[in-house]
């Protein structure tokens, strides 16, 4: 199977594996999204790693031995290395409010090669808040610096409007893809260059993001700077 998801996120751009999440786990970190959004006033909040995910699914997602198994097998099916043995850069957002513009739109390359992502909660009016992707947009890059030089190239505002633009022209290299809860999407994150929609500030947008394998984690220069 990852196998296949591998060669699927490398052809289209991602690989979804259709409801991943049980309906009761689901609906446990669905309550947990709304009540966090609540207290902060129905603007965004982001989670970063376990610790304060309560015992939604979430929390032990992380440690899961399956779970752990399929973002490996990926890695090796692709890679053609063994997957290194690290864990995951674990974040839950959820955008609402007038703050879901500020945390929308803005195209990047991730850190890690392999993003695997569960949505928790989508829209149920206005803007679908979809998942934009320019699939495997540059390759893996030999060095650190190689990437920092990617990242500064795409992470201005020039490059932003450019982006933007294109993607509201309706640019037919970019994946669009409605999210539906509980369904697992597995993309290059590292290779894509790629972005969310918004939501209206009425809405809840969350989702939950398992960011697999820095490339450059031994770099000199990396360890100097210590950024991720
Ligand atoms: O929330 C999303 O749909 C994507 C977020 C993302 O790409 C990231 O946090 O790296
Ligand atoms: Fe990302």
């Amino acid at each position: 199977m990852s196998k296949a998801l591998a060669l699927e996120i490398t052809s289209k751009g991602y690989a979804v594996v259709e409801d991943y999440v049980g309906p009761d786990d689901l609906r446990m970190a669905q309550a947990f999204v709304f009540d966090a959004v609540t207290a902060n006033g129905g603007e965004y909040i982001g989670f970063a790693g376990t610790q304060d995910l309560g015992d939604t699914f979430l929390a032990s997602l992380p440690a899961d031995p399956d779970f752990v198994a399929l973002c490996r097998n990926i890695y090796e099916s692709a890679i053609g290395q063994p997957a290194p043995d690290v864990g995951f850069y674990q974040i839950l957002r959820c955008l609402s409010g007038g703050s879901a513009k500020k945390h929308s739109m803005r195209f990047h390359f991730d850190s890690y090669i392999l993003t695997a992502l569960i949505p928790i909660t989508v829209p149920d009016h206005g803007n679908p808040g979809r998942l934009a992707i320019h699939p495997n947009t540059r390759d893996i890059r030999r060095t650190y610096l190689g990437n920092l030089i990617d990242k500064v190239l795409v992470d201005n505002r020039l490059s932003q409007a450019l982006f933007n633009w294109a993607y509201h022209r309706g640019s037919k290299r970019v994946v669009r893809l409605s999210l539906k809860p509980g369904s697992l999407y597995l993309f290059w994150g590292y290779r894509s260059l790629h972005t969310n929609e918004p939501c209206d500030a009425d809405a809840i947008r969350a989702t939950a993001l398992l960011h697999y394998a820095d490339p450059h984690a031994d770099s000199w220069i990396k360890q100097r700077l210590r950024r991720h």
